[in-house]
């Protein structure tokens, strides 16, 4: 076994997940901006401490995907936050995309950029503590038309690209494909969407000759669109999700986290625990194994109760850690 593989493995140490705390500093701005919390550069990095100082983390972490200006940054410890991961046995990743932009084939779709001086931002995220990298797609569904064939071969180009230069600088690639929750959709058209995003990528991957053993795939669930009535059972989200997977997934990647995509924390944690549940039945179904990397089904709960607040750090830090508990409890 190689150490790449070995590392993207070990992302899946029983009862272990990875905390997404990769907000771009658009993302970060409105996600603290919902809990009237004006952001600034230190505001930022009190957001990212609130999460990565929280004590007993490890029992439920094996990772924690960082921003690049999180990875310079210490904690109110003044330890860097990729030293004090790794010493709790955690490991330290970095988104490396650099956002999306329209596609210029079809303006209403959207492609990730950030490929150009890649390599070079790689190596340097890797001496600055960084063991894995994350590369997010991003696609949304209208009607029966879009995603369109080529905005999904597009994005599928770069996400090998990327996850050739990952490996090729000795760091696990996760590769995030997330059809978004937003809009009227059915559920089955969600998972359609799924198969046809993953089928691409995986032979696109094939074409660009990326090791299959050391990729995690980060993916959405199969849902109905948060603007369709239909309100989902677990059991269905299960079934749909994994039949997507199972038809699309090649059984040698290393694994298959979850993203949690604007569910409610108990909505997430619902979803995989069937999720887990259905991949168990009859002495396992699925080749590879399975846990979460949420970002706003972890911190949701506990940006609320700190509201930007010294005052409110431990309330708030004893929601993120219950939270993890019971998404860590699913899995198991
Ligand atoms: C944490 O947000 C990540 C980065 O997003 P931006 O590029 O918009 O700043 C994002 O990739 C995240 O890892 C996934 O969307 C999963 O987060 P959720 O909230 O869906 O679990």
């Amino acid at each position: 076994m190689t150490d790449l593989v070995a590392t993207a493995r070990s992302l899946f140490a029983p009862g272990k997940g990875i905390l997404a705390a990769d907000e771009s500093v658009h993302t970060a701005t409105e996600r603290l901006a919902a809990h009237n919390i004006t952001t600034s550069a230190e505001m930022r990095r009190q957001y990212r401490d609130l999460f990565i100082g929280t004590i007993g983390i490890e029992q439920y972490l094996s990772g924690v995907i960082l921003f690049s200006e999180t990875l310079l940054e210490k904690g109110n410890d003044k330890k860097l936050f990729s030293a004090s991961l790794t010493k709790r046995g955690i490991m330290t990743g970095v988104k490396v995309d650099l956002g999306t932009e329209p596609f210029p084939a079809s303006q209403h779709e959207l492609i990730t950029q950030g490929l150009l001086d890649l390599p070079e931002r790689i190596a340097k995220y890797k001496k600055q503590g960084a063991v894995f990298t994350k590369w997010r797609t991003v696609f949304c569904i209208d009607g029966g038309t879009l995603p369109s064939a080529q905005a999904i071969h597009e994005n599928a180009k770069r996400l090998a690209s990327y996850a050739k230069d990952s490996q090729t600088a000795g760091l696990v690639p996760i590769l995030e494909s997330e059809v978004l929750f937003k809009g009227k959709h059915s559920r089955t058209r969600a998972r359609t969407v799924i198969e046809e995003t993953l089928q691409t990528l995986f032979s696109v991957l094939d074409e660009h000759a990326v090791d299959r053993a050391s990729i995690i795939l980060k993916t959405s669930m199969a849902l109905s669109g948060d603007a369709n009535e239909k309100k989902d059972l677990p059991e269905e989200v299960a079934e749909d999700t994994l039949a997507a997977l199972l038809k699309s997934v090649p059984r040698q990647i290393a694994g298959i986290v979850f993203l949690s995509g604007g569910q409610t924390p108990d909505q997430a944690t619902d979803n995989l625990s069937a999720i887990c549940q259905l991949s168990k039945k009859d002495g396992g179904t699925t080749p590879w194994p399975i846990s979460f990397s949420f970002a706003r089904a972890l911190q949701e709960e506990a940006l609320s109760s700190w509201k930007g607040k010294e005052e409110n750090i431990s309330v708030a830090r004893a929601a993120f850690l219950a939270r993890l508990a019971k998404v860590s409890a699913v899995l198991i």
